[in-house]
């Protein structure tokens, strides 16, 4: 469980990544932000509080994996690595989207071998994530594997037939993040094609389903320091209901700001509202 200190750290490492998403997308002309802002709560709360890495050595044999299955958000992945210390943040910054560059608008695990996987065409993280749960399951390993997939990228079939091969095997040690922002490519998904219900669909696969406010840093913390055991055969999905675009007004729900460009004045705004936020919040523990 964790004390005062640790989510003071966490809340204050949460508008740190907003900032310098905004940051990234601005510098790149055109970034997936939306998606990015979304998931922040839940990508920092892995790196910086639940998984079992060491940024030093990348490929530990016994470390915690992480897929990510919407690999349009790979600079949300590379952040939160660069704030880990698996890669300076300056490089990250000053390369993002560049030519000759290893962190590339989708994560490239050849470019940039600390990686756990590549990612980009929707659908695939999760087959990888659930193969990468077996094999260390046969070669009796504990680590855990952990995914986060679109609710957009739930309307590709691959996902399901991952979902269902976690269940048969019984992939205890497999836990998906569905990042429920409601947004798709270009609009809603209930408009485009609906996945609801959600939990529902989860749980008839066979896994267990717990909905939470993903942009809720306690309840985001207290659903990972209540995992069930991986001894308990049955993967578990996290709906992580969130607001595409969070924590910039105009961004918010709003489904131009999937992939876009930010202006000089927006860029400016967009790190007001932050940094506003983060002074009123500052004092208690809610990010
Ligand atoms: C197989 C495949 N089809 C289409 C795309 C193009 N695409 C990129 S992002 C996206 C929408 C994803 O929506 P969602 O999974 O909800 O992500 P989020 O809203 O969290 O950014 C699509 C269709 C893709 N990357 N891969």
């Amino acid at each position: 469980m964790a004390d005062k200190a640790t989510m003071e750290r966490l809340r204050d490492k949460v508008y740190e990544y907003r900032k310098d998403i905004l940051q990234l997308c601005y510098k790149a002309k055109g970034m997936h932000v939306g998606g990015d802002l979304s998931c922040a709560e839940v990508i920092v709360t892995l790196y910086e509080y639940v998984m079992r890495i060491d940024p030093q050595n990348p490929s530990w044999e016994d470390r915690d994996r992480f897929v990510i299955s919407k690999g349009h958000g790979g600079a949300a992945l590379y952040l939160v690595m660069a704030m880990r210390g698996y890669f300076g943040k300056e490089e990250l910054l000053a390369t993002y989207k560049g030519h000759e560059t290893r962190f590339g608008m989708h994560p490239c695990k050849t470019l940039c071998p600390e990686l756990d996987s590549s990612s980009g065409s929707l659908g695939h993280g999760l087959p990888i994530a659930t193969g990468m749960a077996l094999a260390g399951r046969l070669n009796k390993k504990s680590y855990r594997t952990f995914c986060m997939v679109g609710d957009g990228e739930m309307m590709e079939g691959a996902i399901w037939e991952a979902a269902m091969a976690a269940a048969h095997y019984k992939l205890g040690s497999l836990i998906v993040i569905l990042d429920r922002n409601r947004l798709c490519l270009d609009g809603f998904t209930e408009e485009i094609m609906g996945v609801e219900p959600v939990a529902g669909k989860w749980q008839a696969f066979g896994w267990n389903a717990i909905v939470i406010d993903g942009n809720n840093l306690k309840e985001v913390m207290d659903v990972f320091d209540h995992l069930p055991v991986p001894e308990s055969g049955v993967p578990t999905a996290i709906i992580s209901q969130t607001v595409k675009g969070k924590g910039v007004s105009f961004m918010e729900n709003n489904p131009a700001y999937h992939h876009a460009v930010i202006n000089d004045e927006q860029f400016r705004q967009a790190i007001e509202e932050i940094e506003a936020a983060y002074q009123q919040t500052k004092g208690g523990a809610k990010a």
